[in-house]
């Protein structure tokens, strides 16, 4: 009897396949779910301003507040002052801080998307973001530490 109930098979095994989330699907996940809440990469031709923002080690953006129209479409040009590597992603509040937390884990995560620049010491680079959705779109530096020290801010997107 002992033996016969061992070797029965166990009908049903969803219960003993718990599979972690692989972190690049976490990071996919996270990407399709920012990008359309917070407008789209915009196209060169249709900027109708570029913005300067300023990085430095002080762990803050200069300036840190912007303001655009509905449906402008912006050349955000990102210099980095410090002597350090900083950042520059767009992103609702939520998943900046998602993402911020998941490169504290995981400090040599690469990633690249449209909405983000990551920019050496002394360089400079660049966003092209059509801003189609109105409301208030948060960015951060998603370098390890660095939202936490408050290098973050806020694009006031107006009717
Ligand atoms: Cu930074």
């Amino acid at each position: 009897m002992f033996l016969t109930s061992i070797t029965t098979p166990i009908p049903c095994r969803c219960m003993s396949i718990p599979p972690p989330l692989p972190l690049l699907m976490v990071i996919q996940a996270m990407t399709t779910a920012t990008v359309p809440t917070i407008g789209e990469p915009g196209k060169l031709d249709e900027v109708s301003r570029t913005v300067t923002v300023e990085m430095s080690d002080t762990m803050r953006f200069s300036p840190e507040n912007l303001e655009v129209k509905h449906g402008e479409t912006l050349r955000l040009v990102v210099k980095n002052t410090g002597k350090i590597h900083h950042e520059l992603t767009l992103g609702t509040i939520d998943d900046l801080k998602a993402h911020a937390a998941l490169m504290l884990k995981h400090p040599n995560m690469a990633h690249k998307d449209p909405n983000m620049v990551q920019v050496e010491p002394g360089a400079s680079g660049e966003i092209v973001w059509k801003f189609s959705q109105a409301g208030t779109i948060d960015f951060a530096c998603l370098q390890p530490g660095h939202y936490d020290a408050g290098m973050k801010g806020k694009v006031a997107v107006l009717h």
